[in-house]
């Protein structure tokens, strides 16, 4: 895919007009800190259109990035903080829940982004029970595999995937950009 544009929109918290513009959404989910502005940047090619930092927790808005004026991408806020206070945690878990699970929006991709070297949490299952629920056509990302050594890889992966079964699971490094040819792939 060649990137011709890749431009921040807005930030939203609730429904907007872009969300039912027609325009196919493809959203990334994942913990706090799980690298999904870095797997957007990876996807536009650019060091820092999305967010990223090694603050976790820092995205509170779905940020919407329009690319080839074709398709966006939903930078969607971290959950499982476990550093900000309730109300904080319980009002991030609103507007995932509110974006994700939006009755009236169907987006073409949901990315679950989780930890590779982490494994599927808690909090990562409960999402994922929630977009199955829900319908939602879902893609697993396991990200930072760097950090795996080459023989834990395997196992780890294969774990991941029958924890998640019947959902694709991509290995991937948004920092050795590693898997990024496959997600677009699944994606578009
Ligand atoms: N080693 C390694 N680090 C990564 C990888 N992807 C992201 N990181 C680092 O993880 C930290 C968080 O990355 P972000 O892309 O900001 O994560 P996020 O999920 O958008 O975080 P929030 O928006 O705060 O929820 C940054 O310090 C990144 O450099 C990866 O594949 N490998
Ligand atoms: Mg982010």
């Amino acid at each position: 895919m060649k990137i011709l544009s890749a431009k921040f929109i807005k930030g939203l918290v609730e429904d907007d007009e872009i969300l039912f513009d027609g325009i196919p959404q493809i959203a990334f989910l994942g913990r706090s800190n799980v690298g999904k502005s870095s797997v957007i940047n990876n996807i536009v090619q650019r060091k820092d259109l999305a967010f990223s930092s090694p603050t976790p927790g820092l995205t509170k808005i779905v940020n919407a990035f329009l690319v080839n004026n074709s398709f966006y991408l939903m930078d969607v806020p971290g959950y499982g903080f476990a550093k900000g206070s309730k109300e904080h945690r319980g009002h991030m878990a609103e507007i995932i829940d509110w974006y994700a699970l939006h009755p009236n929006i169907d987006q073409k991709k949901i990315v679950l982004i989780i930890d590779a070297k982490v494994g599927i949490t808690d909090s990562d299952r409960d999402m994922l029970r929630k977009l199955e629920d829900a319908n939602k056509n879902v893609v697993v990302v396991a990200n930072k595999i760097d950090k795996l050594k080459k023989n834990e890889l395997k196992k780890q992966i294969e774990d991941i995937e029958d924890s998640v079964h019947p959902y694709p699971v991509i290995p991937y490094s948004a920092t050795e950009k590693i898997g990024v040819s496959e997600l677009i792939k699944q994606i578009l």
